[in-house]
């Protein structure tokens, strides 16, 4: 941080005046640019001189726009603190009269009220709603504070008010923003804290790149995205600034409100957060807007002639200055002033209550509005305002500026009196004990302002429109090529992908609306290719001739290019798909994101971030590439994926899959794209594709239903009732394991076998699980038969299950599989080493599967065990080795 010491040690006092003094002249003459020109010019010579000058990229602690330059609030600042009052007093009330009715719902008071100004400006003044509104990503558990507003507006009754936190019935007001809960109105999960922050960069970027492409007009729209002071401490929240300044979005706008506290007590006591968020911000290419002295400080910085009120200013730590809000007047005066007998002169005219009253940037509207106008006027770079709030103000000694005052959610009666007083709220003592909401009447001036303001500005917000204009998905046949056979050709699922990805662009109908998405992986998973025949988009095209230009596959980055290529930030990545995967939310214009990345690095790196993706009903695809654990030879225990086919399994409305051959991956994809953009469904995918190579065969006939439900077979027993038969499923690149496997067991043991390909173990759980539901709630009704048990009803033998996955998830099956059923998988820590030594460690490959089924036919009484001993002996298999589980 910047820390004048060394200024304090003035060897020569009266020169120092002189210079001193010919800058004032030049300042006075030339004005501030030309100062600004000749203090550089003067760095300069002087770094050439090589004299050390401080790298401060922080200035003083003072509000970054001078009066002097401020853009003047037109608005009316009475009519709107009543507004303001009565939005904070419904917030409130709400909570207040919630945590009466229930039983300790909770809800939060303290946040919103240090944020109320910093919201109610931009909702007069800068919010637009309609077609193309702004998006606004609401700090989470401000969400009081945005409902009383739309009480207010009339968008919301009293019975939902006091319904808030009820959400199980229906027409409760979420807890938080979550669009799952209210479609209609939130657009933007963001209680989680840094997922907002995150988001809201990526949003901006994928605009630009919407714009940039030609795909969508977004004009001069906005991202506006609120955070807390303690929530810049995830590295979410801050990971991503550095692109939003690199790629210049100056459609995005931070507003970090600066209370100085999080829930435990302050978020920097013993520095200050505001200039550690400036240095990093600008450092970061933002253009960085303080907001820290509201304007009655002014005239004391005026009176300043000795620049003592500022040095003040930049000495004290955040924990003096909460201290200051939370003890009052006196304490500041004989704290903060007090600590130079000048500055005690300097308020020795203000009362205790003037001095308590000297307020803060983030609760004055004309210098809020200074600083969103500046911010709307900034071309070329995104823009942070760093606001400096009370935390719990107007709660006075019920919890402002207090270490508790985060979890306060009532006040007692005289502490509401002085609420009320304090912000001239019109409700009798009387009526003040049942905490009654307060709606003026509809002709109310208040009213009808406050509707002119949104009218004005488009519309009402938040607002979340879910509908959109179907897209038109190519039927299954346009990918025949992907049905077919390779023949003899070798290729990887991930080379199918590739395959079908690059026949997707070139389709008329949705082609342009294809976002294909990497992490720094593309050649990982063989598509350089597309680099020159779709281009990387980049904001400034390209500005070099790259290296290898003269090849075919060259590294073509373009203005209009459509891949997004993040580099290495998964975190980065996702939200980028998550803004193209709601873009036909929130841009009313339907895109269909690809994100493919090591499967390992997906949802066990960013799971919330996942989560947050399905409460927003994102639509889109998801590729795990070198999934499962032996499927990736080498790399190793980082790696080896083995189970996020469980973690997809987690997030109600992922649909996942686990395919092994080209159709089958068509299928799924051919489907989802219809159920997505065609049916509308609120659903997202995961498909887990390999880096093996194999021969692929062609699509059975009929077996797109069974793909799409999760299980079909394959290759069944030509063998008409033969003496020893077993089902054998597998899923991934194992089962091409199981089916050796079922060579084997014709071969050397006599035992034929139908063969199952599991396209998704997951959706086969679901429907079980549905299933017995139903029976339970429906005793007296004919059960509900599962799909998985439909299927293999009445099939001779055990069913013997492989993947390349932990046997968990295998295991889901086990309720709804009336024959002996015995799970292989991957459970224990993954290692490099080449494919078939993995599956012979992890005890996936053929011979375990032939072992599992002779064990499985001699537990049923079928074949002796003497046989499995003799197979284990003749696979060579060391029955002492340790369980991989534990190795
Ligand atoms: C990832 C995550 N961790 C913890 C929490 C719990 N939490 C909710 S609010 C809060 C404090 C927020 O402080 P700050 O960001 O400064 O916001 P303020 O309320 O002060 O405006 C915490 C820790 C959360 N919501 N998300
Ligand atoms: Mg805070």
């Amino acid at each position: 941080m910047y820390q004048d010491h060394d200024l304090r040690e003035d060897l020569d006092p009266q020169e120092t005046q002189e210079w001193l003094e010919a800058l004032d002249g030049v300042l006075k003459n030339g004005g501030r640019a030309r100062t600004a020109f000749l203090m550089k010019r003067l760095a300069k010579h002087a770094a050439r001189a090589g004299t050390q000058l401080p790298s401060a990229i922080t200035t003083s602690f003072r509000n970054t726009i001078e009066p002097s330059d401020e853009r003047r609030m037109p608005g009316d600042l009475f009519m709107e603190r009543k507004i303001r009052s009565m939005i904070r007093w419904n917030a409130l009330a709400m909570v207040m009269r919630a945590n009466d009715n229930n039983e300790g719902l909770g809800g939060h008071i303290s946040s919103f009220s240090s944020s109320a100004t910093l919201y109610d400006v931009g909702f007069n003044y800068f919010f637009r709603g309609g077609e193309k509104a702004d998006l606004i990503y609401y700090q989470g558990h401000s969400s009081p504070g945005m409902y009383a507003r739309s009480y207010l507006e009339g968008r919301i009754d009293e019975t939902q008010l006091d319904n808030f936190r009820r959400e199980v019935d229906g027409g409760g007001l979420s807890s938080y923003p979550h669009p799952w809960l209210m479609p209609d109105y939130w657009q933007f999960p963001t209680v989680s804290m840094g997922l907002g922050p995150i988001q809201a960069i990526y949003q901006a970027h994928v605009m630009k790149y919407q714009h940039s492409r030609g795909l969508v007009d977004h004009g001069d729209r906005k991202v506006w995205c609120f955070m807390g002071d303690g929530e810049s401490d995830e590295p979410e929240s801050l990971g991503s600034i550095a692109l939003a300044g690199r790629e210049g979005l100056d459609n995005l706008v931070f507003v970090v409100n600066c209370n100085l506290q999080r829930l435990d007590g302050p978020v920097r006591g013993n520095g200050k957060i505001i200039q550690e968020l400036e240095g990093v911000f600008r450092g970061a290419g933002w253009n960085v807007v303080k907001v820290i002295w509201g304007r009655h400080w002014d005239k004391l910085l005026e009176k300043d002639k000795t620049g003592l009120l500022r040095r003040r200013m930049n000495e004290v730590v955040d924990g003096e200055l909460q201290n200051y809000k939370a003890n009052g007047g006196a304490y500041t005066r004989e704290h903060f002033f007090g600590k130079y007998p000048e500055l005690l002169e300097l308020v020795k005219d203000l009362s205790d209550d003037d001095i308590m009253y000297l307020n803060r940037g983030g609760h004055d509207p004309y210098k809020v509005y200074a600083a969103y106008a500046k911010a709307m006027e900034t071309k070329g770079r995104p823009t942070v305002v760093l606001a400096m709030t009370v935390k719990g103000y107007g709660l006075g000694e019920g919890g402002e500026a207090q270490n508790e005052t985060h979890s306060v959610k009532k006040l007692g009666v005289e502490e509401l009196k002085k609420f009320r007083d304090r912000f001239g709220v019109p409700i009798s003592d009387e009526d003040l004990k049942s905490v009654p909401y307060y709606r003026p009447a509809e002709d109310s001036p208040e009213m009808v302002y406050m509707r002119k303001r949104r009218e004005k500005l488009g519309g009402f917000l938040p607002a979340r429109q879910a509908d959109f204009e179907a897209l038109k998905i190519p039927e299954l046949d346009s990918f025949s090529a992907q049905l077919k056979t390779t023949g003899k050709r070798e290729i990887s699922s991930t080379m199918a992908f590739v395959r079908m990805l690059s026949s997707l662009v070139k389709d008329k109908e949705i082609g342009s609306r294809i976002v294909p998405i990497v992490p720094d992986e593309a050649r990982t998973f063989g598509m350089e290719g597309m680099f020159r025949q779709l281009g990387i988009y980049s904001s400034q095209g390209q500005r070099y001739t790259p290296h290898d230009s003269d090849q075919i596959m060259y590294y073509k980055e373009d203005k209009q290019g459509q891949i997004l290529e993040e580099g290495i930030t998964e975190a980065g990545a996702f939200s980028a798909w998550l803004a193209a995967a709601t873009s036909y939310s929130n841009h009313h214009y339907p895109m269909i994101p690809f994100y493919i990345f090591y499967s390992m690095f997906g949802f066990q790196r960013i799971m919330d971030l996942a989560w947050a993706a399905g409460d927003s009903q994102a639509r889109g695809f998801l590729l795990g590439a070198t999934a499962g654990r032996t499927t990736l030879n080498g790399e190793g225990l980082q790696h080896q994926d083995g189970h996020s086919h469980l973690m997809a399994n987690m997030i109600p409305n992922c649909v996942s899959y686990d395919p092994t051959y080209s159709h089958e991956l068509a299928v799924i994809i051919q489907d989802g794209m219809r159920r997505m953009y065609q049916d509308k469904e609120n659903v997202f995918y995961y498909v887990t594709v390999m880096n093996e190579n194999y021969a692929h065969p062609d699509m059975p006939e009929g077996s797109a239903e069974g793909i799409i439900k999760g299980l079909y077979c394959l290759a069944p027993s030509a063998v008409k009732k033969p003496k020893l038969k077993v089902q054998l499923m597998g899923s991934g690149t194992i089962l091409r394991e199981v089916e050796a496997a079922a060579e084997i067991l014709k071969a050397d043991y006599k035992v034929e076998a139908d063969v199952w390909s599991a396209t998704s173990i997951n959706l086969l759980r679901r429907d079980g699980l549905d299933c017995e539901r139903w029976n339970m709630l429906h005793p007296e009704s004919d059960a509900k038969l599962p799909y998985v048990t439909q299927q293999l009803r009445g099939r001779q033998g055990p069913v013997i299950c492989a993947t390349d996955y932990i046997k968990s998830y295998g295991e889901q099956l086990r309720p709804y599989i009336e024959s002996r059923y015995v799970v292989l998988g991957t459970d224990g820590y993954g290692r490099s080493d080449t494919r078939a030594k993995l599956r012979a460690h992890f005890e996936v490959d053929r011979n375990y599967i032939v072992v599992a089924a002779l064990k499985a036919l001699a537990d049923d009484g079928l074949i002796a065990l003497s046989v499995v001993s003799k197979a284990i002996k003749a696979f060579g298999i060391d029955t002492e080795k340790a369980n991989p589980l534990y190795r």
